[in-house]
């Protein structure tokens, strides 16, 4: 049994196993939560992402995937980067964010990660509205199969902790 839990906070001050960034398919860094993982994670991490596009993901990591570098100066062993997608009013790619998720937890069970902290993965820059955002990332890791022990929500603002308590059932700050 995965254990959920919230926090309010910025990712890159949690101790875990394994941090996931919201990261964009060149690895090479960015702004929001990728930008404040290679900030305070230091120059290793964008080296470790350098070396991935310079074998395994030449054209990039896709949409929905997700691969691990060293968390360099983090207090975590691994930083697991995936590719959340942009949202769109045409097309569902619900999937794509679960898939997010999924790989992220799959990646975590290859390393022996037992603790791992995950943002609200594209509800930033790309545009994916928070609740439901929200629904599926709680759904999706409680419906994924894992030897994780403890899946920890790092919610940046009131209004992303509130949209994730919903679906858990904890108490909003309201
Ligand atoms: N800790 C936790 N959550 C954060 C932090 C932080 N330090 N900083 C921002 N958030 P975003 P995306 C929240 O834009 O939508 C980047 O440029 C933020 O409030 O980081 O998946 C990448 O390089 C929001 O709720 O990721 C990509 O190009 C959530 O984290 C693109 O943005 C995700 O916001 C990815 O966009």
């Amino acid at each position: 049994m995965t254990t959920i839990t919230l926090v309010r906070g910025d990712i890159t001050r949690v101790s875990a196993d394994a941090l996931v960034n919201a990261a964009n398919s060149s690895l090479l860094g960015g702004g929001g939560v990728d930008g404040a993982i290679h900030r305070r994670g230091g120059p290793a991490i964008l080296e470790d992402c350098r070396r991935l596009r310079a074998s395994r993901y030449g054209k990039g990591l896709p949409t929905g995937q997700a691969v691990a570098t060293t968390a360099g100066d983090l207090d975590a062993r691994w930083v697991i980067h995936t590719v959340g997608p942009v949202h769109s009013e045409s097309e569902d790619r619900s999937d794509l964010l679960a898939s997010c998720y999924r790989e992220s937890l799959r990646v975590a069970d290859e390393l022996g990660a037992r603790t791992v902290a995950f943002p609200a993965i594209s509800t930033g820059v790309y545009r994916w509205p928070m609740q439901d955002a929200a629904r599926i990332a709680v759904e999706t890791v409680r419906n994924t199969p894992t030897r994780v022990e403890e899946v920890r929500f790092v919610l940046f603002d009131d209004r992303a902790y509130d949209a994730f308590a919903r679906q858990t059932g904890e108490g909003g700050t309201a």
